[in-house]
């Protein structure tokens, strides 16, 4: 697609997005040019999550506006943008946030997770491609205060339905809640999570094979991270603290598997000195830590709390954002090594 159909793409997506503020979901018209104009300074649009929306397997990227409760899957070919979609009003009410997306209803389509922060409360909203297929039942989260969502989509028991994971940071809790497409099937016991304060569930992946996602754990103050083993909701085995990279500003961004061997590896960013790092993994043990890789050139790019194949290659690729330039980028990876960083693409924008 040459860098015309592009603008012009991305057009059609503006005058939908204003459109949109006021339903659910629509079905986008031709726009009449001339009334949106691009923000250099962003809009409040964040790319948050990779995943394959419409079973093309290619993975799409799914993007969110927090403050107007509002998202939009964007499909891809590769790492070039393919056709925006719609944007769509989330749940009602407010502090509703999209959270990620992945496959709830094994129709090979990724979902979306919503969670409601202040309110404790969780949403899986089915998707047909960038359409809203059926927004799933608001289900209260776990009881008691400071419960967060953990940013990240995995299956837990393999039955190829995703399952929801929950953090409490504050009382250093995590539980895993089974689900069966939207509806809850099971809430997975209270687990206590590392020994010692600051620990949060990063992300979750499966990390030794056996089809069963695992718990990555992060603990920026102390620069550790921790892999535990699961089985299904319960607790496996825990694995041991393992240093992260050399200097301040590390955390663990996501997991998923960057050298084809079927286990999940870690992705490090340093937003400080525009840093990430790909730590290869054997199980809940370092295999080889990877070599610190400079980001995207400029200031505020952040690696998306989600890691995906985006070229077929079968590893994992790195989908980067900058939300105060409203600008997303991928770049392809082989390994822990860099294969090619892909072109910026703006992301939505309305006037
Ligand atoms: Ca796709
Ligand atoms: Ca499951
Ligand atoms: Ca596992
Ligand atoms: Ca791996």
């Amino acid at each position: 697609m040459g860098t015309i159909s592009v603008l012009c793409a991305m057009w059609a997506c503006a005058f939908g997005a204003e459109r949109e503020a006021s339903g659910p979901h629509f079905e986008g018209q031709s726009p009449s040019p001339g009334v949106a104009v691009p923000r250099s300074d962003g809009n409040g649009w964040k790319t948050i999550y990779p995943a394959d929306f419409n079973n093309d397997g290619m993975v799409d990227v799914l993007w969110q506006r927090t403050r107007h409760n509002l998202m939009a899957v964007w499909l891809m070919n590769g790492s070039q943008l393919l056709a925006p979609g719609p944007v769509i009003s989330g749940p009602i009410g407010d502090g509703w946030a999209a959270i990620s997306a992945g496959d709830f209803n094994q129709d090979h389509m990724a979902d979306v997770f919503w969670y409601n922060s202040p309110q404790n409360l969780v949403a899986i909203w089915l998707m047909n491609g960038s359409q809203l297929l059926a927004p799933g039942p608001v289900i209260p989260g776990p009881i008691g205060d400071g419960w967060v969502a953990v940013t990240s989509a995995a299956d837990f028991n393999s039955d190829g339905m995703n399952d929801v994971v929950l953090n409490n940071p504050r009382q250093n809790l995590m539980t895993v809640w089974l689900m069966n497409g939207s509806q809850l099937l099971a809430p997975g016991p209270v687990i206590p999570g590392p020994i010692g304060d600051g620990w949060t569930a990063s992300s979750t992946a499966d990390f030794n094979a056996d089809g069963m996602a695992d718990v990555l754990w992060n603990n920026a103050r102390r620069n550790l991270m921790a892999v535990w083993l699961m089985n299904g909701a319960q607790l496996l085995a825990p694995g041991p603290n393992i240093p992260g990279p050399n200097g301040d500003g590390w955390v663990t961004i996501t997991a998923f598997d960057f050298n084809v061997d079927g286990m999940a590896d870690v992705l490090w960013h340093n937003a400080g000195q525009n840093l990430m790092a790909v730590w290869l993994m054997d199980g809940s043990q370092l295999l080889a830590p990877g070599p610190n890789i400079p980001g995207p050139i400029g200031a505020g790019w952040v690696p998306a709390q989600g890691a995906a194949d985006f070229n077929f290659d079968g590893t994992a690729d790195v989908l980067w954002n900058n939300a105060a330039q409203n600008l997303m980028a991928v770049w392809l990876m082989d390994g822990s090594q860099l294969l090619a960083p892909g072109p910026n693409i703006p992301g939505p924008f309305e006037n």
